[in-house]
């Protein structure tokens, strides 16, 4: 068989492997099949995150948008979420917004921006406007949840909030007052608001007027004390001096450092707090629970400041695309009376791990 018809056979051969090898399709290479994006009951569709549904902590980059520098209260927040992270592994990019909500809203913004971050959580100093940057998260894939502060967004825009019942804070500190004040005849009562625009002061003021009714108090006067107890001084001191304000029993100060600021303002003006005027603190700080053994803060509404390990544990959830988490998680929260006597406080004080 000469050579000129062995090549015609072989490239005939040749031909017809390929045509039949082109003809058939190839076999697709399984591509991992990216889970299908879930949507929890208030309606937020979960953003699928590539290691999802078998995500770990070490897989976690999280943009943490903190309120800023306030009181005992944030510095304990805080360091629960460092604490918690530095032992899951967890990248914990943090930024501090100085009390102010542009800051938290163009902090969030560059998270959206930033591929490596997959998780933003922010605490809000406000709660409003921040629709666009939690669209903007939507569309950027990345999981937004809430720790303790709420905000005006529609649930269907954040995974979850883990927090406090604020309005159940305000509700228990007027049934509080109410018991502190059941030996007065008049119940003239001024408040202490936490920081502008903040849900724990808007919603602890609208619980507190929705139970005073009960036993008759009235709100003679209203301000800010910006969480602090330097902003606080001056405004109890002078109500204490104003002739229309100053005939009051009572101070609702919506956190422990305003109600320490107006006890020093009381003291200051020559009246004994927890006698003569009987205050009212949230948080039940280390620092609160001293007011409350010498008997100079008469109640403190817990308000439980420990969120990260919690809130990160969901958060873990939320990336792995568990649908089953509700848009809000109520912290567990006591209350504190200076009536439970000085010995009784003095054995709860060493557990207080803030
Ligand atoms: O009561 C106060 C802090 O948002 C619950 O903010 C928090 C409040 C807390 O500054 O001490």
């Amino acid at each position: 068989m000469n050579k000129k018809l062995s090549w015609l056979i072989c490239s005939l051969v040749v031909l017809s492997v390929l045509v039949t090898a082109c003809g058939q399709k190839a076999t697709p290479v399984p591509t991992a099949t990216k889970p299908a994006a879930k949507t929890t009951s208030s309606g937020y569709v979960i953003p699928v995150q590539k290691c999802a549904p078998n995500c770990t902590y070490k897989d976690m980059v999280v943009g943490f948008i903190q309120t800023g520098p306030e009181g005992a209260w944030r510095t304990a927040n805080n360091a629960s979420f460092d604490e918690y992270a530095k032992t899951q592994g967890i990248t914990l990019k943090v930024y501090d917004a100085q009390g102010k909500v542009e800051n938290q809203i163009s902090a969030f913004h560059t998270f959206n921006q930033d591929p490596a971050v997959n998780v933003i959580i922010i605490a809000a100093d406000d709660t409003k406007g921040f629709d666009d940057v939690l669209k903007e998260a939507a569309t950027a894939g990345k999981l937004v949840v809430l720790e303790d502060r709420s905000i005006d967004s529609p649930a269907s825009m954040y995974y979850t909030r883990i927090g406090s019942d604020f309005v159940a804070e305000g509700q228990k500190s007027a049934v509080a007052m109410c018991d502190l004040l059941k030996n007065f005849t008049k119940k003239n009562v001024v408040e202490v608001s936490g920081a502008v625009g903040a849900s724990a002061g808007i919603d602890r003021a609208k619980g507190f007027r929705q139970k005073m009714g009960d036993c008759g108090i009235t709100i003679t006067a209203s301000q800010t004390g910006n969480w602090t107890v330097a902003d606080t001084k001056p405004v109890v001191a002078a109500w204490l001096k104003d002739p229309a304000i100053k005939d009051f029993q009572g101070v609702f100060a919506h956190n422990d450092e305003e109600a320490l600021g107006a006890i020093q303002a009381i003291k200051e003006a020559g009246l004994q707090p927890g006698k003569d005027i009987m205050v009212l603190g949230l948080d039940a700080t280390k620092d609160a629970f001293a007011a409350l053994i010498d008997g100079t803060l008469g109640a403190d509404i817990e308000c439980n400041p420990l969120l990260g390990p919690q809130v990160l544990d969901a958060t873990l959830k939320g990336l792995n695309g568990d649908a089953t988490m509700p848009s809000f998680v109520p912290s567990n929260e006591g209350q504190f009376f200076a009536s439970q006597g000085a010995d009784a406080l003095k054995a709860i004080l060493p557990t207080r791990k803030y």
